[in-house]
């Protein structure tokens, strides 16, 4: 296992306790519901009950190891959950949704107004030939538009894949060719610190290849000229007109498809996770409810983008199931200023703030003015999630941001896991800062030896979860084998997270990062293997190999090496040329923070490339064992003429 950069982590001791007058106004006020969560399904069974039914299951779970059926046998519609449930009291008229746009313009819909659009677009869809089952993906800016198309998708029963829209055409593409997407949903262009990034375009460019696209459905968002093109592409202010209010909810089996959403693994082909109404429902529902205390007054605003498995679970389905009043911010953090989160917050009186630890590292180096120029005495609890959240940053959110007035509940999750899984019930479960804390009820979790075997309190392994949570992945898409092998194989019988963990004597969890090839750029996973195949794609390009290095606001930075084909003269525009090259591969997040050229790359006598040993470099730390190295000279020339500065 590789050396553990934060050594020292469990020195951290002093517990944080919920502030007076919380834990007794808490949703959850008594630990007993951790003894209910031993009972998986008679504790999930209970909990499946939140939610609106049209047929009830029969069994709360079928497992048939790895494959989990959550309440078989029931009927359920994950929009209805979101929509319909909220409009006979007095919820109708409740701001479901407040939306602010990077330029400062405002818009807010009501529950009835959500159910309204929904409805509409749904039916637009149905119009095109879009039926139970078929696959529309979104590629759309953080606007109300997105998260009605994601409802209107899952009324009628067509899975969504949603696309992060800093990714580039190509990784557009290789989502929409594998989901095989019959629709797409897009705009115009999206706003980023008062530029425009041509959404549309990117559509046409990564649609020139593809055939099984037949619609395009644009918004108009930032209203820049656009090519349609007759036939397939059609305006949505224009195709919703008229359009008949409405739609009945798609009886779904709990065990279809909701969506399928796009991650980073170990090879270069990104995974199709798939999650399923019922159980997700039921997990998103439940988590968002007790780990951020949600009262009905509340202003809840999760700042990840739609495009993650965050915006999925705790800015669209979590809060709208429980009748949330959900704020969404389009923007950067710093446009026009530095303190556009705390005018956001202070505007809206915003109660809950969900956020990345990226996020605080940078407020952090801006500096404490910003926040303290604002009135942030609404706030009552603060999120964390992506990444670990290192205990300054913790100390610094909780004294900054929470006035050391607001517990901090650390969620620790994955897209695979859909739902929360280790967090603090805030009412009842003391903190401590930079831990994620304890499982939540009716979730299962263990650290593990290299040999699966069970480690003692005070020491390190692998996190696994022990038998299935209602939340859980179905599957990879179309590829039901790499789903058992990259999940349920590692550690024979148990799901294995891909990350390593401590816990402390207290039990609680001190997760430590990634073991795979996945890097952790501000909480967005990428696969080093996705852009060694961005960098050979290039003309120049022999060889590449990148590892992650640890960076003081990213918590983690790509850094490839890269040896070029025989007889290319290095210019001094190269380095620029081939980070414009990943750019353009993948999108602009995956593009690596430096890039070393060298002749060779380190390498077993069998060929393989020893990242581990590139890790060591890329770290400026003391080389691991070399004896398995074909030739040592290279790993000496690597290190003479890196020059790492951090
Ligand atoms: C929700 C999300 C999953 C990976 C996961 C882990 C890291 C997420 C964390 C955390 C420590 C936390 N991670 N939350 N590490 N503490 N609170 O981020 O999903 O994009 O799939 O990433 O992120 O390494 O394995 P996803």
């Amino acid at each position: 296992m590789e050396e553990k950069h934060r050594e020292g982590l469990m020195e951290e001791k002093r517990l944080f306790f919920p502030p007076a007058g919380f834990s007794s106004n808490a949703v959850i006020q008594n630990p007993e519901i951790y003894e209910l969560g031993q009972d998986r399904t008679k504790f999930w069974g209970e909990q499946g009950k939140r939610l609106d039914w049209f047929k009830p299951w029969d069994k709360v779970l079928e497992w048939d190891r790895p494959f989990a059926k959550w309440y078989a046998g029931g009927k359920i519609n994950a929009a209805y959950n979101c929509l319909d449930r909220h409009l006979n009291g007095a919820r109708r008229n409740k701001a479901a949704l407040i939306f602010e746009g990077e330029l400062g313009d405002r818009r807010v819909l009501t529950y009835q107004d959500l159910h309204r659009e929904v409805s509409q677009f749904a039916n637009v869809l149905k119009s095109y030939g879009v039926e139970k089952g078929d696959r529309v993906t979104i590629y759309m800016p953080m606007i109300p538009e997105t998260v009605i198309a994601m409802l209107a998708c899952a009324r009628i029963g067509a899975p969504h894949i949603v696309v992060f829209g800093g990714f580039s055409y190509e990784a557009l593409r290789d989502r929409v060719l594998d989901a095989q997407a019959k629709v797409i949903v897009t705009s115009d262009g999206s706003y980023r610190r008062g530029n425009i990034i041509p959404l549309k375009e990117n559509v046409d460019q990564a649609l020139r290849t593809v055939t099984c696209v037949e619609k395009v459905i644009v918004v108009q968002r930032t209203g820049q000229p656009v090519e349609m093109q007759e036939e397939r592409d059609v305006w949505y202010h224009e195709v919703i007109k008229n359009v008949s209010l409405v739609s009945p909810a798609e009886h779904m089996d709990a065990d279809d498809m909701l969506f399928i959403l796009y991650t980073s693994g170990t090879t270069g082909k990104p995974k199709g996770i798939v999650h399923t109404v019922g159980g997700y429902m039921v997990g998103v529902s439940t988590t968002h409810e007790w780990v951020f205390d949600l009262k009905d007054e509340d202003v809840y605003w999760c700042t990840a983008d739609v495009g993650w498995i965050t915006g999925h679970s705790y800015l669209v389905y979590g809060p709208l199931s429980n009748g949330a009043t959900i704020l969404m911010y389009e923007g950067a953090p710093d446009y026009p200023e530095k303190d556009r989160y705390w005018e956001i917050v202070e505007k809206y009186k915003v109660t809950i703030l969900y956020t990345a630890p990226t996020a605080i590292r940078t407020f952090m180096k801006w500096g404490e003015s910003y926040p303290l120029g604002r009135d942030l005495s609404s706030l009552r609890l603060l999120g964390s999630v992506g990444e670990p959240i290192n205990p300054d940053a913790w100390m610094w959110y909780h004294k900054h941001i929470g006035e050391e007035r607001c517990p901090i509940v650390d969620t620790w999750w994955q897209t695979e896991t859909g739902m929360i899984m280790m967090t603090p019930v805030p009412g009842i479960t003391p903190l401590k800062a930079g831990s994620c804390t304890i499982p939540f009820p009716g979730v299962h979790i263990d650290i593990v030896s290299p040999l699966g075997n069970a480690v003692p309190k005070g020491e390190s392994g692998y996190l696994v979860v022990r038998g299935p949570w209602p939340a859980m992945l179905k599957t990879i898409y179309g590829d039901d084998k790499r789903y058992e092998d990259t999940y349920w194989r590692q550690f024979e019988g148990v799901y294995f997270t891909g990350d390593e963990a401590k816990w402390d004597d207290d039990g609680y969890f001190w997760v430590i990062g990634r073991v795979d090839d996945v890097i952790n750029v501000s909480g967005h996973r990428i696969g080093t293997a996705e852009v060694e195949s961005a960098l050979v794609d290039h003309p120049l390009v022999a060889e590449a190999a990148c590892v992650g290095r640890t960076h003081e606001v990213k918590g983690q930075a790509v850094f490839a090496f890269v040896s070029l084909k025989e007889g290319i003269l290095i210019h001094d525009e190269l380095i620029a040329e081939l980070k414009a090259h990943v750019v353009l591969k993948i999108g602009a997040l995956a593009r690596p923070d430096d890039i070393f050229l060298t002749d060779e790359l380190p390498k077993t006598r069998s060929g393989k490339i020893m990242r581990r040993l590139l890790k060591d470099i890329a770290e400026g730390r003391a080389m691991g064992d070399t004896s398995t190295l074909a030739d040592a000279a290279v790993i000496d020339f690597l290190k003479k003429n890196i020059n790492i500065e951090k």
